[in-house]
């Protein structure tokens, strides 16, 4: 059975990990929360913390992509009307923001979180390929006012491997949001990465409770292993 080492316990629980039901998520690698002059660098937290899953995701994608995996990209972003921007969401991003600037706003990168502006892209080490499955999110959680679900579901996935940025907000959002709907779910903690390495660790400390609350933890080194059969 092809099980990957993980905390707290092997993962999948029933060792069944193969290309047709497991799909590998990649959240929000976008240049606004990761590249220069992007919301997350204009909010003055240091983005060599969330680029550092690049590279661990760049591996998972070189290990899954050619054995017919499901990738699913998601994107954090909003409608250029901001019609489905909350209120509170903006006014609370405008309070850290430079020069009082939030979602919606103007920034170096484009309008702040707004569909189709440079810093909502895709960053260009993680391009996604075509065919590959791409989620517009206007919330934290991948599942909320999306059809990730229904589209999961029609590929009969089961098992997902959750990678991207930030491990404390739209990760962990995802992860309970896909636990919940009974999906098995792997949390990879270099492929993973917040704005806070406290918050980090924390949101890895907290997938651990309860024999797995949430699914489990693992490196990337022993995922890319079990995928390929070593
Ligand atoms: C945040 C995200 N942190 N992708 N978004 O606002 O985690």
């Amino acid at each position: 059975m092809p099980y990957a080492v993980a905390e707290p316990y092997s993962w999948p629980f029933d060792g069944a990990l193969a290309p047709g039901n497991t799909a590998l998520l990649v959240i929000d690698m976008q240049t606004d929360f990761c590249g220069v002059g992007g919301y997350v660098d204009k909010m003055g937290y240091d983005i060599g913390l969330t680029r550092a899953p690049i590279a661990p995701i760049a591996a998972l994608l070189a290990a899954m992509r050619p054995r017919g995996y499901t990738i699913v990209h998601t994107r954090e972003g909003h409608r250029p009307d901001l019609s489905d921007l909350p209120a509170n969401k903006r006014w609370r991003s405008q309070r850290i923001g430079e020069g009082g600037r939030g979602i919606g706003d103007a920034g170096p990168c484009g309008r702040i979180l707004v569909r189709g502006e440079p810093g909502w892209e895709i960053i260009p080490e993680l391009t996604p390929l075509p065919g590959e499955i791409i989620i517009d999110k206007p919330g934290k959680g991948s599942f909320c006012a999306t059809d990730l679900e229904l589209v999961l579901h029609t590929r009969g996935i089961r098992n997902l491997v959750l990678t991207g940025i930030t491990t404390d907000v739209c990760v962990h959002t995802t992860m309970r949001e896909a636990n919940d709907r009974g999906f098995e779910c792997v949390l990879v903690e270099d492929a993973t990465a917040a704005t806070d390495r406290g918050n980090h660790e924390a949101a890895l400390k907290m997938v651990l409770m309860q024999g797995g609350v949430f699914g489990a933890v693992a490196n990337s080194r022993a995922l890319i292993e079990a995928i390929e059969g070593r």
